[in-house]
């Protein structure tokens, strides 16, 4: 069972050693509900509470957490509870800046081999948004994929289709209507391998409803009716989704506003043509606001480069740097702290669990 949804070799070699020690067992998060984790096993799916030990690592980093997509360990002790003890090593993972000032990193799910971001053709897409989601897809680790969904609701949709794979270069573009199912067996041909899926996205783009389409039934609540009648579209958990065919999908809430960390790897793999520019401007600090010698003004006057990703290039830039910034005032105020507490206790170095090396 396990095997379809991505337990490989590799996996295997690093549970077994510490599994045959202690007795653990080895499972995959498939939702995270406050302190209690589902973890899906060789005998179906398992709550447990988090072990100590990862408690005190999660004290110091929050991200070292479970997050639906984690392989783990799991104890269960002579009254019957069960632990997460160990979360293995993540390949990879989507990670998006918290709300609010502080711009630490939160781990939405992780071990995921496909990043779709999930589209609606209806109302058209702006560009600049998809462009957004692309560049956090690329700094997950994975490949990124664009699902162009309600292929119904337009007649032009290979048009934007391809208005989209242009200003996202090297990207997969998929385009499906759920309502008629057209495109929904070719996403599904993409999971080949086993390979994990996480769908990002704003909400109401149709997520849940690929989720169900995909998987071939009701699976997900994609509607819950508020109070006064008026429709809203839900889907309040991170949740993985094993698929009958093999493979899986991890469902997420709409993301608001997708925030920005350390995206310098994404910026490059979607701008690399506007950074390319940037690199010959002449002064190596050019804000590219008409400068002598600005390649990048030049290009767009030239018509070399389009003026709205020049624009959407130069938002995210501007992002990522206050992001970056309020990174550092964090860390500075961090810094303070800890200097403050080493004079009481020295602190022991900070390991992450070694697997190879059974207890
Ligand atoms: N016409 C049409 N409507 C869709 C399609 N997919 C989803 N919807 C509708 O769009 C709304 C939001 O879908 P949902 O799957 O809940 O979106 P989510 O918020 O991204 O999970 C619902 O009313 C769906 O019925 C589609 O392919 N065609
Ligand atoms: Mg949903
Ligand atoms: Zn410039």
């Amino acid at each position: 069972m396990l095997e379809t949804i991505g337990l490989d070799a590799e996996l295997g070699r690093a549970v077994a050693g510490w599994a045959a020690a202690t007795d653990a067992s080895v499972g995959r998060v498939v939702r995270v509900d406050r302190g209690l984790v589902s973890v899906l096993t060789e005998d179906g799916i398992r709550r447990a509470s988090v072990g100590g030990g990862l408690l005190r690592l999660m004290a110091h980093d929050p991200t070292e957490g479970p997050c639906t997509g984690d392989w783990c360990l799991l104890r269960t002790w002579p009254d019957h509870r069960t632990t997460l003890e160990r979360l293995l090593p993540r390949r990879t993972v989507v990670t998006r800046a918290t709300a609010g000032r502080q711009s630490r990193a939160q781990v939405l799910c992780s071990n995921i081999d496909i990043t779709a971001l999930v589209v609606a053709l209806h109302p058209l897409p702006v560009l600049s948004k998809v462009e957004r989601l692309v560049a956090l897809a690329w700094e997950s680790g994975a490949r990124p994929l664009v699902v162009l969904t309600k292929s119904d609701l337009v007649t032009d949709a290979d048009q934007v289709a391809d208005d989209v794979a242009a200003a996202t270069p090297g990207v997969d573009v998929a385009v499906v209507s759920t309502r008629t199912g057209d495109g929904v067996d070719g996403v599904r041909k993409r999971l080949e391998g086993r390979l994990t899926m996480a769908l990002l996205g704003t909400s109401g783009h149709g997520k849940s409803s690929l989720v169900n389409a995909l998987v071939g039934a009701e699976t997900l609540a994609t509607r819950t009716i508020r109070e006064d009648g008026r429709g809203r579209h839900t889907s309040v958990r991170r949740e993985l989704v094993p698929l009958p065919g093999g493979g899986a999908v991890i469902d997420t809430p709409g993301l608001r506003g997708v925030g920005l960390v350390e995206a310098e790897l994404g910026l490059e793999m979607t701008f690399g043509d506007v950074q390319r520019f940037a690199a010959l401007c002449r002064f190596g600090d050019c804000a590219h606001q008409g400068e002598p010698g600005c390649e990048v003004v030049r290009a767009v006057q030239a018509g070399e480069l389009s003026s709205r990703r020049f624009e959407s290039w130069l938002h995210l830039q501007r992002e990522l740097r206050s992001a970056a910034s309020r990174t550092d005032a964090r860390l500075r105020a961090e810094r303070t702290l800890e200097s403050g507490r080493r004079i009481r206790a020295a602190k022991p170095p900070r390991a992450r669990p070694d697997l190879k090396e059974p207890p």
